[in-house]
C-alpha cells in the first residue's frame, strides 16, 4: 500500500518546466555529460555549470543514482540515475527498480519533499514502456513503505499523452 501522504501524479510535459518540483531526475549516461532525450535538455536547461558538477561524480553504474545542484533549472536538485541499457545490462528489472528506489532514498537524504521522473530507460536505452511502467511503478510503492519520511509528492513526466495513458493503466493496476 502506498503511504497516504504521498501523492502520486502524472503528467505529460517537459522534465525541464517542472518548477514547482523540489528535484527532478535526470535518464543519465554513465559519464554524466550531455547526451540525447532527457539528458540533452537537461544539461541545456541547467547550463554549463552542471558539466563541472558532474565530471567529479561520474562514471555511474546502472541503477546507482547522484545529486547535484539544479544551477540554470527552475529546481533546486537534480538527481542523475543511470538506468540499464535494454538487453544489455542485466538484470534490467533489478537494475531499474534501483534507479527508482535509489533516487527516492536521496528525497529523504536531501529532504526533498517533490520529485519529478521521466520514464527512465525507455527512450535511447529502449527499455518496453509498459514493462518498464510495472517495474516504476512497483519500486516507488515499495521505497514508500520503507521510508520515514518519503516525499510529499512525486510526478511522472511523459512525452506524450500516450505513455501517460498507458502509465496510468499501470498505476491504476498497481
Ligand atoms: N521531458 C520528459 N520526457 C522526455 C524528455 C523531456 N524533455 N525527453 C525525452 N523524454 P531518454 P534513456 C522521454 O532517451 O532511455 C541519452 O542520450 C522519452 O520519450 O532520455 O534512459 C543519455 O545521454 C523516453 O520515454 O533516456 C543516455 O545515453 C524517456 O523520456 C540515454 O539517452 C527516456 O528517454 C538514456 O536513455
Amino acid at each position: 500500500m502506498v503511504d497516504d501522504t504521498t501523492r502520486i501524479e502524472t503528467v505529460t510535459g517537459d522534465i525541464t518546466r517542472q518548477d514547482d518540483l523540489d528535484a527532478v531526475v535526470n535518464a543519465a549516461n554513465a559519464q554524466l555529460m550531455p547526451g540525447g532525450g532527457v539528458a540533452g535538455a537537461i544539461h541545456r536547461a541547467a547550463g554549463a555549470e552542471l558539466m563541472d558538477a558532474c565530471r567529479p561524480l561520474a562514471p555511474i553504474s546502472p541503477g546507482q543514482a547522484v545529486v547535484t545542484p539544479a544551477f540554470g533549472m527552475p529546481n533546486r536538485w537534480i538527481i542523475h540515475c543511470l538506468g540499464p541499457r535494454f538487453g544489455i545490462d542485466e538484470p534490467a528489472d533489478t537494475l531499474l527498480a534501483d534507479c527508482y528506489r535509489n533516487a527516492l532514498k536521496l528525497t529523504a537524504q536531501y529532504d526533498i519533499q517533490s520529485v519529478g521522473f521521466p520514464a527512465l530507460s525507455t527512450g535511447a536505452f529502449g527499455y518496453p514502456f509498459r514493462e518498464a511502467a510495472v517495474v516504476a511503478v512497483q519500486a516507488v510503492e515499495d521505497m514508500l513503505e520503507t521510508l520515514s519520511e518519503p516525499p510529499r509528492l512525486i510526478r511522472f513526466v511523459f512525452f506524450s499523452e500516450v505513455d501517460q495513458h498507458a502509465f496510468d493503466d499501470v498505476l491504476r493496476a498497481g
